[in-house]
């Protein structure tokens, strides 16, 4: 079976409010990382946002998990996938320097200007 990668930049992340989500599906931690593009995340509200396809902001700060296809149902529930975040693949470094085809929940919604939002590494 081909597994399933899964790298959160957010409120799933380690310390963080929904990471007993990550928990409960018995997620099994690879390693920290980055995504190789840069994408605009910004976490003014009470939620975080990354952006797909902007070509700006940072590489952003994720820490990357291997998931099981019901654990991988489990969190697009729970993310509101593909409606509110929508999980798409995007390359992820681990520090080693590896690099690894990762899946990510980007938020799918469109915003042209960025002005007036800091665009963050890490949340
Ligand atoms: N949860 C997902 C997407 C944004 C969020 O808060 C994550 O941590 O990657």
């Amino acid at each position: 079976m081909p597994k399933n990668l899964v790298a959160v930049y957010g409120t799933l992340k380690t310390g963080k409010p929904n990471h007993y989500v990550m928990e409960l599906v018995s997620a099994q931690l690879i390693g920290e990382g980055k995504t190789v593009e840069k994408y605009p995340l910004i976490a003014d509200g009470s939620l975080p946002y990354l952006f797909g396809q902007y070509g700006m902001g940072h590489r952003v700060a994720v820490e990357i998990y291997e998931v099981s296809d019901e654990a991988l149902r489990v969190i697009d529930r729970f993310e509101g996938h593909p409606n509110f975040y929508e999980r798409k693949s995007a390359k992820c470094e681990l520090s080693s320097g590896e690099i690894l085809d990762c899946f990510v929940y980007f938020i799918n919604r469109k915003r042209k200007d960025f002005s007036g939002f800091r665009l963050r590494k890490n949340y």
